[in-house]
């Protein structure tokens, strides 16, 4: 970068001025602080940004260290607001340099002419809400002033460098860098002994070149992490073909996509796949060297299950081993402890390759922590190291660092962002917060931001915002400010969206982790892209839901509400059946529902695999019925669970909750017997009921003959399913057994009545509709046999009855009966507990793999199922993030 391109004089020309006044005033002359200024502008709002460098370019104005370079490829980092610029400016390689991106975002500064507009060398020491005034005010280093009536943070993610927290820094006599800020001027490192401590993205890049010039590098390693081939040269020609055959459609996939780079969600699932087909896909994810492909297209299961990701991370682990020479350096360079991609995995150039030369040596710092830095070198607990250099790659204070750390900002009322945060970041959406009134960030903590490709990311908020204040200034409104009802429902959505991935599980600077005494929770928000842009627009068509606008002359307006209150993935499915437009089910008649359902269900992620599945048939209570038998892979005897699937008495068959029996199977080491009982409305009440009770009853008489354990078997059902099991229940009890030990009810039919509020709340847009469930009602059984308990268990009578774990979910019109049998077990003496699923609708569990976080609800009845056998309780890795609610009804 040409120094002559450095601070334009209009930011000389300014100090000391009398207080600016503008309308927007942006923090931050990055890839978002210059499209912001750019759209800022030609929306007529007079505006200045701050900078706190020389010159533009954020975070690669400050990155300059050797090999610095985004992992992003350069066809989708890149602005793409316009196809004018997209064809003025061409991109050397695959992956761009820092000086390549430089010149890039210098370029623009010039096309558009920004710099004009943009303060450098200026950093903010204070921002101040005035709340009569309705303006921030916000106080500077070189003592000019500016007043303006928004205030936006373009400060980026991983812009405030932490520091070593090491002892000793400063009585270091040879020469310190860090990589966050590296000097303008070359660095000369030739001959000379120099470490590099930290393995994040930074060393990684830097540590083969710098190990090119050192005389000897040391590199400190506290956790290895995953690094992959960058393979760079130019960029790929299938992508460059693509982006040229329809590049604004290619855009626009890329806008909606889940991480911000149009690929396709992967399907398959890993347990699908044979060991040479995923070796097979991890070979061409190497030979690509494209981070998102291989974060996003190897298996569907890689980023949200324990067990998928860690196929793919022994294969990586492989492939370290055979780079790596020496086998002990190749252990400490081969992560165990987090799932990949749960910390940000780097590309490479030869940095395995690196650890083969004579004159480079990894210190594992887990074996031997480092004490201090001495005047000579490192000392760690077992030796001393002299070196001449000393390269910090430790990283940043993330996504809040640049925001809150830097200076104070004081919203309504005085109150303190710092404080406001202390227990972690509140936002609503990542871009605004409760009490800063007419306070944005762009790609602030709660947005998709850093698990994104950000250059989409920041176009996104940029152009959500500035479309904001013109919206304002036309209706006449002049503040905005989030509610606390709109914030809080954005961290239960931020909360439950970190239970779908594996970020969770790992320590990292995506949780505050790196950072002593940080709060810690996942801050980026781990939904998608495109689902995070959708919410963004819904908020708008929602008449700026969570939101309170004010304006002198206008009535305030205020809307407020949380924007999601549906599970993530529940959101995702449901909207997706809604762009499918299908007719109503009841519209299909019962045959026409089977073969919808049956293709339905072909299209699903298959069950997971079990020790055994056998087929076949029983006597149920007038002919035989089909059954299937799902067996765990552990020596039996098992218990034993007799199933009954949903489907309204209609459709369905023993195989229809296939994945469900098999991941039941699985979580609680128990047989699972799946009836086939017949349907209405060829056989109307009381068919199912009583086949139901026949089949138990002979499962029981035959446990030995099925690898069971002898004694007491278990019911389970969902949905009409588990209307099956309560009867059978009550049926057994009445009828002189057999013996039921406890009964799981998922979201059961327990009545016949339709006036209950969740019939009313839910009657509509969650799958199961109230007139669905009408027409289930009117083929399975007349309105004269409706209040018989044999089909409204409910109204039976319930004493004596085996305990029961009844799961009901928030958005289903079956809920207040669930609710309202659990209450009524409790009250009858019968030991019950109940789970009532927030943001979950009426198939949430039985969608196993795809309603992720129906997970912790599977775990649970798995817990209740093995103590209703008097079993403890079984966990996998991967369920720490379960917590525990179904709660203990008193009689
Ligand atoms: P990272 O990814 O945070 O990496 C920092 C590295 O420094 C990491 O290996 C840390 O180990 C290590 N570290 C930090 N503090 C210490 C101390 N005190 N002692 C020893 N080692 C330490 O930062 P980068 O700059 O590499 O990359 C940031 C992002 O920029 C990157 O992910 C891309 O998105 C671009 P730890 O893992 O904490 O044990």
């Amino acid at each position: 970068m040409p120094e002559a391109m450095v601070a334009s004089s209009a930011s000389e020309a300014t100090r000391g001025a009398a207080t600016q006044q503008v309308d927007v005033a942006v923090v931050g002359a990055g890839f978002a602080g210059l499209y912001l200024l750019h759209r800022l502008r030609k929306a007529g709002f007079t505006s200045v940004v701050l900078e706190e460098a020389a010159d533009v370019g954020g975070t690669w104005y400050w990155n300059r260290y050797p090999g610095a370079r985004c992992d992003i490829q350069t066809i989708d980092y890149a602005y793409t607001f316009d196809p004018e610029l997209e064809r003025a400016w061409q991109w050397s390689e695959k992956y761009a340099t820092q000086p390549e991106i430089l010149r890039y975002l210098g370029f623009v500064a010039d096309r558009y002419d920004l710099r004009r507009d943009i303060r450098f060398r200026t950093r903010i020491t204070a921002a101040t809400w005035d709340q009569t005034a309705e303006r921030w005010l916000l106080a500077t280093n070189s003592g000019a002033t500016v007043s303006c009536r928004y205030y936006i943070m373009a400060t980026g993610c991983l812009s405030s460098p932490k520091p070593p927290e090491i002892d000793g820094v400063s009585d270091f006599k040879g020469e310190v860098y860090f990589t966050g800020r590296w000097p303008h001027e070359e660095v000369k490192l030739a001959g000379k002994r120099v470490a590099v401590i930290g393995t994040g993205s930074s060393g990684i890049q830097s540590i083969p070149l710098i190990a090119e010039q050192a005389a000897h590098l040391t590199v400190f390693q506290r956790t290895p992490n995953f690094a992959l081939p960058a393979h760079n040269g130019p960029a790929p020609a299938d992508r460059v073909a693509l982006l040229e055959s329809d590049r604004a459609s290619y855009r626009e996939q890329a806008r909606w996509s889940l991480a911000g780079v149009p690929w396709p969600q992967q399907t398959a699932v890993s347990w699908q796949l044979s060991d040479a087909e995923r070796r097979q896909r991890l070979d061409e994810a190497w030979a690509k060297g494209d981070l998102v492909y291989i974060l996003t297209q190897l298996w569907a299961d890689q980023a949200v299950d324990v067990d998928g990701n860690a196929l793919l991370a022994d294969l990586i682990r492989e492939k370290i081993r055979e780079t790596v020479k020496d086998p002990e350096t190749a252990a400490a360079l081969s992560p165990h402890d987090h799932p990949f991609g749960a910390k940000r995995p780097c590309l490479d150039t030869s940095y395995y390759a690196t650890y083969n030369r004579p004159d480079v040596t990894l210190v594992n710092l887990r074996q031997e922590p480092i004490r201090s830095i001495t005047a000579s070198g490192i000392k760690t607990d077992k030796r001393t190291l002299d070196v001449d250099v000393i390269v910090f790659a430790t990283g940043f204070d993330a996504m809040t660092g640049a925001i809150m750390a830097v200076h104070p900002i004081t919203g309504r009322g005085g109150k303190s962002l710092s404080d406001v945060w202390a227990n972690g970041p509140q936002t609503y959406l990542g871009l605004t917060v409760a009490g800063f009134p007419n306070l944005f960030m762009i790609t602030g903590p709660g947005s998709p931001s850093v698990l994104s490709n950000m250059a989409v990311s920041i176009e996104q908020h940029v152009d959500w915002v500035v479309d904001r204040l013109i919206a304002m200034r036309e209706a006449g409104f002049t503040a905005i400010e989030a509610t606390e009802t709109a914030q809080a429902g954005w961290a239960q959505h931020m909360a439950d969206c970190a239970t779908l991935t594996l970020h969770r599980l790992a320590n990292t600077w995506y949780t505050g982790a790196n950072v002593p005494g940080k709060a810690q929770g996942v801050m980026p928000y781990t939904g998608g892209v495109g689902p995070y842009r959708s919410i963004c627009n819904e908020v708008v068509s929602h008449d700026m839901l969570g939101f309170k606008l004010t304006g002198p002359n206008v009535a305030e307006q205020c809307n407020d509400g949380e924007i999601v209150r549906l599970q993530p993935d529940v959101r995702l499915v449901l909207n997706m059946l809604a762009d499918m437009k299908l007719p109503p089910i009841e519209s299909l008649g019962a045959q026409g529902t089977r073969d919808f359902v049956a293709e339905f269900n072909a299209s699903r992620p298959a069950g997971r695999p079990v020790g055994e599945v056998v087929d076949g048939t029983l006597p149920g209570s007038d002919g035989p019925l089909p059954y299937r038998l799902y067996r765990p892979a552990t020596p039996g005897p098992h218990p034993i669970v007799v199933y009954f699937h949903g489907g309204g008495w209609v459709f369905g068959d023993q195989q229809t909750d296939d994945p469900f029996c098999r991941d039941m199977c699985r979580r609680t080491g128990m047989i699972f017997v799946s009836v086939g009982y017949r349907h209405a409305p060829e056989h109307r009440f009381p068919t199912a009921a009583e086949d139901g009770y026949a089949a138990t009853r002979w499962i029981a008489e035959h446990a030995a003959d099925l690898g069971g354990k002898l004694g007491p078997v278990m019911v389970a059902g969902w949905s009409a399913g588990g209307n099956i099991a309560a009867v059978t229940c009550q049926l057994a009890r009445d009828r002189g057994g057999p013996q039921i030990s406890g009964q799981l009810l998922v979201c059961p039919v327990t009545d016949c009545t339709f006036d209950r509020t969740s019939y009313n709340d839910n009657a509509t847009g969650y799958f199961l509709t109230r007139s669905l469930m009408y027409w289930f009602w009117d083929l399975y059984c007349s309105p004269a046999d409706r209040t018989d308990p044999r089909v409204s268990p409910l109204r039976g009578k319930l004493e004596g009855l085996p305990q029961a774990f009844v799961v009901t979910c928030e958005f289903d019109p079956l809920r207040d009966e669930g609710v309202a049998y659990a209450e009524a077990l409790a009250a009858a003496g019968v030991p019950v507990e109940q789970l009532n699923a927030r943001g979950h609708f009426h198939s949430s569990f039985t969608m196993v793999d795809v309603v992720i976080t129906g997970v912790s609800g599977r775990v649970q009845m798995a817990d209740a199922l093995r103590r209703f056998a008097g079993l403890p309780p079984e966990r996998k890795e991967g369920d720490e993030g379960v917590r525990p609610r179904s709660v203990r009804l008193a009689a």
